[in-house]
C-alpha cells in the first residue's frame, strides 16, 4: 500500500492523477478515475462556462468520489469557467499554459484545491506564494504544450524550490516510472497518454489504434517558431506542420493550421488534418485497460519496484 500527503490533500487513495487532455477528459472518464482510487479530471479546454458545469454535474451522478477540473488558460472563456469551478466546488482545479494567480483566491475561498502546472522552478514558487495547494511539475516528454525542460531534472529542482507537494509529469507510463518520481521528490504523479487507451476514454477508435502502435520515436515537437510547443504522433498533419514551419510560411498561415485540429482528432479520427496528442510513453501503452486495471497495476508496479530497490543496498 502507498499512501502520501496528496491522497489526504485530496482524498484520493491512490496519488494519481488523470491529466486534463482537450477533446478526452470528459465527465465519464473522469468518474471512472476517480472511481478507480486516482484523481479524475475534466478537461474544460476552450469550452465554456455552460459545458463545463454541465460535466462536473454528470461527473457527480457518476462518483461519489472527488472531481477535479482542469483549465486552459488560453481559453476565451477562462474568466467564466472559473466562476463555474467555484460555483460547483469541484474537489481540485489544475491549470495549464499560463499563470492562474487571478483565480486562486476565488477558487481558495469555494474550497478547492488549486493545483497548477508549472514547467520551471521559478513559477512553482510564484504559485506556492499565490496560495497553491501543490504543483504538477510537468516536463517536455508529455503530450501537448511543453515547457523545456525534461521531467528528471524539473522535478527535483521544483521540489527543492517549494514546501508544498509536488506531482511529478510527462514520461511517465508504469510503475517504474511513479516510483522513480517518487525518487525525485515528488509525492503524486499525473498521467495522460497511459489513460488515452482506457476503456472509458471516449476518444475515436483510430487515436486508440495510432497510441497502440506507437514506439518510443513516434512522437514530434511542432509548435516552436509560435512560441508554444506541442508534442504529438508523427502522423500526416504533423510532419506536414513541421515540414512548413520553418519555410517563409506566415505565422497566421501556420497558427491556422493548428485550429480545431485536436478536436479532428479525437472526435472525427481525420486522418489528414488531426493532431494526435501523446507523449513519448506512447510507445509503452499496448492494451485497451479500465482505469481501474490501469490503476491498480501501476500502483502494484510501484510498491513492487520500491521493494526490490532496497536490494541495492549492501
Ligand atoms: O497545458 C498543457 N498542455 C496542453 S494545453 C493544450 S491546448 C493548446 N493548444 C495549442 C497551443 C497551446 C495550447 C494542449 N496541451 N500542459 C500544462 C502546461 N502548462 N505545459 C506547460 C505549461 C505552462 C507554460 C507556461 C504553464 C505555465 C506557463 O507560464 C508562463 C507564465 O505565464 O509565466
Amino acid at each position: 500500500m502507498i499512501r502520501t500527503s496528496l491522497c489526504d490533500l485530496c482524498g484520493i487513495r491512490y496519488p494519481i492523477f488523470q491529466g486534463g487532455m482537450a477533446h478526452v477528459s470528459d465527465a465519464r472518464l473522469a468518474a471512472a478515475v476517480t472511481n478507480a482510487g486516482g484523481l479524475g479530471i475534466i478537461s474544460a479546454m476552450s469550452r465554456d462556462g455552460a459545458y463545463v458545469r454541465e460535466q462536473i454535474r454528470l461527473a457527480r451522478t457518476l462518483t461519489a468520489g472527488p472531481v477535479g477540473v482542469n483549465v486552459m488558460l488560453m481559453s476565451p472563456y477562462v474568466g467564466e469557467v472559473a466562476a463555474v469551478i467555484a460555483e460547483e466546488k469541484a474537489e481540485v482545479v489544475t491549470t495549464g499554459a499560463g499563470d492562474p494567480s487571478a483565480y486562486v483566491n476565488l477558487w481558495k475561498t469555494a474550497g478547492c484545491r488549486v493545483i497548477p502546472v508549472v514547467p520551471s522552478a521559478a513559477l512553482a514558487k510564484r504559485m506556492e506564494r499565490a496560495g497553491a495547494d501543490s504543483v504538477i511539475a510537468e516536463g517536455g516528454e508529455s503530450g501537448g504544450h511543453i515547457g523545456e525542460l525534461a521531467t528528471m531534472p524539473l522535478v527535483p529542482q521544483v521540489t527543492d524550490a517549494v514546501s508544498i507537494p509536488v506531482l511529478a509529469a510527462g514520461g511517465i507510463g508504469d510503475g517504474r516510472g511513479v516510483a522513480a518520481a517518487f525518487m525525485l521528490g515528488a509525492s503524486g504523479v499525473q498521467l495522460g497518454t497511459r489513460f488515452l487507451a482506457a476503456e472509458e476514454c471516449g476518444i475515436h477508435p483510430h487515436y486508440k489504434e495510432l497510441v497502440l502502435k506507437a514506439s518510443d520515436t513516434s512522437t514530434i515537437v511542432t509548435g516552436r517558431r509560435l512560441g508554444h510547443p506541442v508534442r504529438s504522433l508523427k502522423t500526416p498533419y504533423s510532419r506536414n506542420y513541421a515540414k512548413l514551419e520553418y519555410t517563409d510560411i506566415s505565422a497566421e498561415e501556420l497558427e491556422a493550421l493548428g485550429v480545431g485540429s485536436l478536436r479532428k482528432a479525437a472526435v472525427d479520427g481525420d486522418e489528414k488534418e488531426g493532431c494526435y496528442i501523446a507523449g513519448q510513453i506512447a510507445g509503452m501503452v499496448n492494451r485497451v485497460q479500465t482505469a481501474a486495471e490501469i490503476i491498480e497495476e501501476i500502483m502494484a508496479e510501484t510498491e513492487q519496484v520500491l521493494r526490490n530497490a532496497v536490494n541495492f543496498l549492501v
